[in-house]
């Protein structure tokens, strides 16, 4: 049966006589049909790429262009009065995720599908996933952000896994969703729940009992974790998440004949940073109650599983307190003690061994020993783990060290954001690029084209006026018409900088009251949620928020300069700012970026980075060619060196450089404190000066002039769009497929 006839089908009634409600679960039975039909038998090895995030964005619009049933859709709507954006839009997004991390594995996920590999995604099924950001008083406020009521596309397995904490059991049911590949085959994100989960006890705003564990183990992604009870319920979250999955992956293996011995011809696991990390001595205890021995059991573990590493701030790497442990997972703790017993037999370095001084499990550490392959997600990260963070891994497993530079997928980046570049692109090289990205390249001859450049311009207009539009929809926002709009939209973290862009436009804005007027008008876009107990990080939100309002209520300033923060940034919200960015800015502490994902997605859409060389820039400006890119700033080893000498005093740049102090002065003028809060301002203008752990200071004047720089270069309208022409041309490097293919040929060998 075509699309049509399914959806006229499941609607019952002539289209144009029913309810949007309707209409909206018809095309939703239609995707899940049609995408049983696609599913393959199973056979062999599968990938189980299990992750605590899945940031997968709406599904609606995505799997009808995978399945290659948009258009049809769009004109049966059409043809019976209806359009097809308001069937998008009533879909709740699902918040499984933080940033990068998770969208990265979402967009992993449908490039295995589309390369026709089979791999599930195995992760938790939170009911209130992330946050929704709020802001009120210039402040961000958290509330919960139900989505699993409308989505329509979960579905519910029969399968159910006992899960044994240390006091008591759950039962993990597990819940499907369709991962549709392009023209490809269908495979599954596996989220497991429990039936006792209990909406009702979340009362203000994200606050609940953290302590009643079989109430709220699946109600958000990372409670907060800044007490003991927070994270607590995070061992509870993780070792839940990595028990079902194991018993998944053995009953699934098992079906296909696997022996349990040959565990690793059947599975590879790969582990997305460290929060599945219990998953391997889950693994070897669950095999060994199967009749392996131990030394049978960490072998065959070793070969199954893969870790990849998506951060250096080892602020950021897990350790648990193994009393911790002992009360969640009793089970795992001297499986725990006998793989670090090894570790201290084997090498004689403190530094690589499993369980500290102080009781504490390094995750990561079990991870290196006890994997087959320990990635890196951008070829500077990689470098840094091998050479500096994890040097003394590094001299053991030299061969199991590699590096994957991240991707996207061109689907959701590319067709579904910006289908009015994709058919442009289409026009001018065909429709090869839409299954081998690398055919941007052919761009490249269209680079003295007049007709050509004029067009992307076009594009690049249309896109921001349709941004322009939704944001004075929502938000009652004006962004200045003909300015350039730059963007800063990504978690907020103070080695992302927010601060910095702040500070710029600090001084901006005294250039202005000065009479010195920017060569071109400049609307400067944030979106950033903080973590709720990040302090620092919710004091930069408050000072972007105050800024804005400043600006916006100086009459000399408004029409040069705009602040739009963007409230409860997300996927969606993501889908629709990238098209139209003008400047994307990539400005992290060089050294402290992994890869970051965000630039390949602006690039793609011709948008053209300010950065820094940090992360996966470093191979963007190699792709772009240094004139298409503007990087700034001091380079990793200068930071990494400056870190080590300790020679860093943020205070000597504040008091000898006269624009860095009027700007950190600004954060605690009499205009802020009128619409500001005090404690916030003065305690991140402290935190500047006495500390700047990110050292924003030292780059901040070349920040200032790169960034001039590009706001000036952006009136020459024909160079401009070269620019652009070149980094879409680029961008083929970035894709997700690239990524998958070489995580296949390296590390998983699946047929
Ligand atoms: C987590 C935390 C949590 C505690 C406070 C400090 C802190 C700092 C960083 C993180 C990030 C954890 C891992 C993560 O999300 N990494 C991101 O992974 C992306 C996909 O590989 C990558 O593009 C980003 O550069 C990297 O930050």
């Amino acid at each position: 049966m075509t699309a049509t006839q399914l959806i006229k089908n499941y609607c019952g009634r002539e289209i144009s006589l029913c309810n949007d409600g309707e209409i909206y679960m018809a095309i939703v039975r239609t995707i899940r049909e049609i995408g049983r039909q696609r599913r393959k038998k199973e056979s062999g090895k599968k990938l189980y790429y299990i992750s605590a995030e899945f940031l997968i964005g709406r599904l609606l619009t995505n799997n009808l262009i995978n399945l290659g049933i948009y258009d049809e859709v769009k004109k049966l709507l059409s043809d019976n009065g209806k359009d097809i954006e308001k069937y998008e839009e009533m879909e709740a997004e699902p918040s499984l995720g933080n940033g990068g991390l998770g969208r990265l594995a979402a967009c992993f996920l449908d490039s295995v599908a589309t390369l026709d590999l089979c791999g599930d995604g195995v992760g938790i099924n939170y009911h209130f996933g992330l946050f929704k950001q709020v802001f009120r008083d210039n402040l961000q406020k958290e509330e919960k952000n139900p989505w699993l009521l409308d989505s329509g596309f979960l579905e519910k397995d029969e399968k159910t896994y006992k899960v044994d904490f240390g006091d008591f059991s759950v039962l993990a049911r597990l819940y499907n969703l369709d991962i549709v590949g392009y023209m490809g085959r269908v495979n599954k994100l596996r989220l497991f729940d429990i039936d006792t989960v209990d909406e009702k006890i979340v009362k203000e705003g994200i606050a609940f009992d953290k302590t009643d564990i079989e109430k709220n183990l699946t109600l958000f992604l990372y409670p907060d974790d800044s007490d003991d009870k927070g994270r607590l319920l995070r061992a509870y979250q993780q070792y839940f998440m990595v028990s079902a999955g194991a018993q998944l992956i053995i009953d699934e293996c098992e079906s296909r004949g696997c022996k349990l011995y040959d565990l690793y011809d059947y599975a590879v696991i790969q582990i997305n940073d460290t929060h599945p990390s219990m998953i391997i001595p889950e693994l070897i205890r669950l095999l060994t109650k199967k009749g392996l021995n131990v030394d049978d059991a960490i072998e065959v573990v070793r070969k199954s599983c893969a870790y990849t590493n998506h951060t250096i701030l080892s602020e950021a790497l897990e350790k648990w307190e193994i009393g911790f442990i002992k009360k969640v997972a009793p089970g795992i703790v001297p499986i725990i003690e006998i793989l670090d017993d090894r570790v201290r037999r084997g090498f004689d370095d403190s530094l690589v061994s499993i369980i500290d001084n102080n009781e504490k499990i390094h995750m990561a550490n079990m991870d290196i020993h006890y994997s087959k392959s320990v990635n890196g997600v951008a070829a500077l990260h990689t470098e840094i783990l091998k050479n500096t963070e994890l040097n003394n891994f590094y001299r053991i497993y030299p061969d199991k060290f590699n590096n994957k530079t991240n991707g996207i997928t061109f689907r959701r980046w590319l067709y579904q954001a910006n289908p009015e570049l994709t058919a442009f692109l289409k026009e001018l090289i065909g429709d090869g690029f839409m299954k081998n990205a690398n055919e941007l390249e052919k761009l490249k001859k269209y680079k003295e084209d007049k007709g050509v450049l004029t067009r992307l311009i076009q594009i690049k207009n249309t896109k921001k006026v349709q941004l322009k539009e939704y944001i004075f929809k929502m938000q009652n926002r004006e962004m200045l018409a003909e300015s350039v709009f730059d963007m800063q939209i990504k978690r907020l973290h103070e080695y992302k900088r927010q601060q910095l862009n702040a500070l710029y436009l600090i001084d901006k804005y005294f250039e202005i009251k000065e009479g010195e007027i920017p060569e071109a008008p400049i609307t400067a876009v944030f979106g950033a949620k903080a973590a709720p107990a990040y302090t620092i990080a919710k004091d930069i939100i408050h000072l972007i928020l105050c800024l804005e309002k400043i600006f916006l209520s100086d009459k000399e300033v408004s029409e040069h300069l705009k602040i739009v923060m963007v409230e409860n940034y997300n996927v969606s919200y993501a889908e629709k700012l990238i098209p139209a960015c003008d400047i994307s800015e990539q400005i992290s502490l060089a050294s402290k970026e992994a890869s970051g994902t965000g630039n390949m997605k602006f690039i793609l859409n011709g948008g053209v980075i300010l950065g820094t060389m940090d992360g996966a820039n470093v191979e963007i400006y190699e792709k772009v060619g240094k004139e298409n890119i503007y990087i700034f700033g001091d380079d990793s080893e200068t930071v990494i060196k400056r870190y080590k000498d300790g020679s860093y005093k943020p205070s000597e740049f504040y008091e000898n450089n006269k624009r860095i102090k009027r700007a950190v002065d600004f954060i605690t003028d009499e205009k802020m404190m009128q619409i500001g809060n005090e404690i916030c301002l003065s305690r991140l203008k402290n935190e500047l000066i006495n500390k700047d752990y990110f050292m924003t200071f030292p780059d901040f004047e070349s920040y200032k002039n790169a960034r001039d720089k590009a706001i000036s270069d952006y009136n020459n309208k024909n160079e401009w769009a070269k620019k652009m022409l070149m980094n879409i041309s680029g961008s083929g490097y970035f894709s997700s497929d690239r990524t998958i293919e070489e995580y296949n040929r390296d590390i998983w060998h699946l047929k």
